[in-house]
This record gives C-alpha cells, sequence and structure tokens, in this order.
C-alpha cells in the first residue's frame, strides 16, 4: 500500500530549514550558508522510502519584508503552509514568541493544519535552554509533537519521520521513485553560484545579487555553463569581482567543484558580473530574475 505526504520547513531565517532538508534526503538539493535569507523560493525535496514518498518544501525564512523580493519570499512560505499534510516548524533554543511567530501560529491555527515544532541546532545549545524554550512554544500552541534535533549531527531526525509518517496518506506515488527534486538543472546551477556568492562575500553585497543561466549545453563528457550574476549598485561590481579577479574566482571555483559533484560530469563555468540597480525593490525587477506573482 503505497503512500504520501506532504511536508514543509518552516521557520524564521537561518534556523536551519534547509540543513535538514538536505540531511533528510541524504542530497544536497538546497543551498545554505551562515547568512539569513538565503533561500528564495519553495525547493521541492523527494524521497521515496518503504512505502512513503515523502515531498519536503524548503521555504524561505519569514521575516519582516524591507523589499518587494522580502515579500514575495514570506508569501511564499506562507502559501506553503497550506500546501501540506503537515508542518515541521523550525526554531532554535532561545527563540522567543514574537510578532512572526504570533503570525504563524495565526496562519497555522485558521489552516487546521498539523504542526510539529523542532528544535534545531542542540548540538550548540544547552538543555536548560532547550526545555525552557519548549515550554514557551507549548504554553502558546498545541503541537502535535515537540522534538529537539541537530539538522547538522543528524541528532533525533529519524524521530521527525516517526512523527510525521502517521500523517501520510494512501495513495500512488506522484514523483519516480528515483527523483529526488524537481527543480530544473539550470535553477540548480544558479544556486550553486549563488550559495558561493553567500559563502564567500560579506555582509550585504550577496543579498542583493540574482543569478542567471545565459547557457546550458550539455555534451557527453562536460557541460558549459554561462551565467550572470546581477547585483543593485555599481560599487558592488568590483567587490564581487575582487583584486585582480580574486574573489569571483574563488566563487568559480567553489561552484565548478559542487556543480561537478552534482551533475557527474567536468564543467566549464563562465561568470559575468553586471548591474540592476534596485532590482529587489520592484515588482518587475524581482519578475524579471524569475519570482513571478503567479506562484500564488
Ligand atoms: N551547529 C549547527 N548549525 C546548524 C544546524 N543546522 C543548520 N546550521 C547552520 O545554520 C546556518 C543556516 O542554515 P540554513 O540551512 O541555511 O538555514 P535556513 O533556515 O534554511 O535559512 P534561510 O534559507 O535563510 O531561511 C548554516 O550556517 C548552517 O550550517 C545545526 O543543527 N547545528
Ligand atoms: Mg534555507
Amino acid at each position: 500500500m503505497k503512500k504520501t505526504l506532504f511536508a514543509a520547513l518552516i521557520g524564521r531565517p537561518n534556523v536551519g530549514k534547509s540543513t535538514l532538508l538536505n540531511f533528510m534526503l541524504g542530497k544536497k538539493v538546497s543551498i545554505v550558508s551562515n547568512k539569513p535569507q538565503t533561500t528564495r523560493t519553495r525547493i521541492t525535496g523527494i524521497m521515496s522510502r518503504g512505502d512513503v514518498q515523502y515531498v519536503f518544501l524548503d521555504t524561505p525564512g519569514i521575516h519582516r519584508p524591507k523589499n518587494k523580493l522580502g515579500t514575495f519570499m514570506v508569501k511564499t512560505a506562507n502559501t506553503a503552509v497550506g500546501d501540506v499534510d503537515v508542518v515541521l516548524w523550525l526554531i532554535e533554543a532561545g527563540d522567543k514568541i514574537g510578532p512572526v511567530e504570533e503570525m504563524l501560529m495565526k496562519k497555522l491555527e485558521s489552516d487546521g493544519v498539523p504542526t510539529i515544532l523542532l528544535i534545531n541546532k542542540t548540538d550548540i545549545s544547552g538543555a536548560e535552554e532547550i526545555g525552557e524554550t519548549i515550554l514557551r512554544f507549548s504554553e502558546r500552541f498545541e503541537f502535535d509533537a515537540v522534538i529537539p534535533v541537530s539538522a547538522k549531527t543528524g541528532d533525533k531526525v529519524e524521530d521527525i519521520f516517526s512523527e510525521i509518517d502517521k500523517f501520510a496518506y494512501e495513495s500512488e506515488w506522484i514523483f519516480p521513485d528515483d527523483m529526488f527534486t524537481d527543480q530544473p538543472e539550470r535553477v540548480i546551477a544558479s544556486e550553486i553560484i549563488r550559495e558561493k556568492l553567500l559563502q564567500t562575500l560579506d555582509k550585504e553585497v550577496p543579498h542583493g545579487t540574482a543569478v542567471v543561466i545565459e547557457e546550458f549545453s550539455e555534451s557527453e563528457e562536460m557541460i558549459k555553463i554561462r551565467a550572470e550574476i546581477f547585483c543593485e549598485k555599481e560599487s558592488h561590481k568590483p567587490i564581487i569581482i575582487g583584486k585582480g579577479g580574486r574573489e569571483l574566482k574563488l566563487v568559480g571555483t567553489r561552484a565548478r567543484e559542487d556543480m561537478e559533484r552534482f551533475f557527474g560530469v567536468k564543467v566549464y563555468l563562465d561568470l559575468w558580473v553586471k548591474v540592476k540597480e534596485k532590482w529587489r525593490e520592484s515588482e518587475m525587477g524581482i519578475a524579471n530574475f524569475g519570482f513571478k506573482k503567479e506562484e500564488f
């Protein structure tokens, strides 16, 4: 008897949603960085194990948006809540209930979707703080389960499966059993480049970048990729390129290595940096980079 389960990973930026998704799948499908607002769209991770096909939706961190891109990201996360059988709400030990949490609780209540609270990063938090945090959140909301986990070490991640399995429903599987993401190869390539920008560059600069794949040509022995990195200000361009092209070269090497691992063939990567003033602030700017209104 085959079963299907849709689960969304929801929470504030930087709590480890994408890290957890990658750990659960045993494959890297969603980019990770130590900077908040890394994930910008809904990323689907699929896993078929035993009788169950799990469809996980990784979402952008919920925050108070400061521009049109932020508004799109928060809407994407909110919409995912309504599309799933169970929500995995990730927090960190010490987190308080603020406006973002209030809003999320209201949404979860009105949608009536089962919710499991995950206190992530237990490898770097104290037992007492974890306990207090569980109490604080449980007093305010009726969670179906509460599990302290570590997406980094994998501690208690298997317990998540035991809890969510209850919500799986009988159905034919939607995706082929060897499929693990629905992202097209071009999107994976652009996300890998964005991850390396976030990991290599400091502060605000990488947050204002968008990556467009201009060419993706495959032959048997290699893939040739030409990508354009758009930044928001003329002054950001030399920062991304670096002295003598050092930074861009580093981004390129790191991205190429990951791409070769992912695609399993040699990759030739050609990166260009361009400017698109304040693109995150306009509807048209974000639509041009594929963040479309139609998605919700
Ligand atoms: N120590 C520790 N670090 C973790 C754990 N999970 C995630 N991290 C780190 O936390 C940072 C953020 O991880 P992400 O997975 O990108 O977080 P996210 O919730 O997807 O963030 P957004 O996409 O910005 O919403 C990264 O530096 C991760 O390595 C964990 O269990 N333990
Ligand atoms: Mg993420």
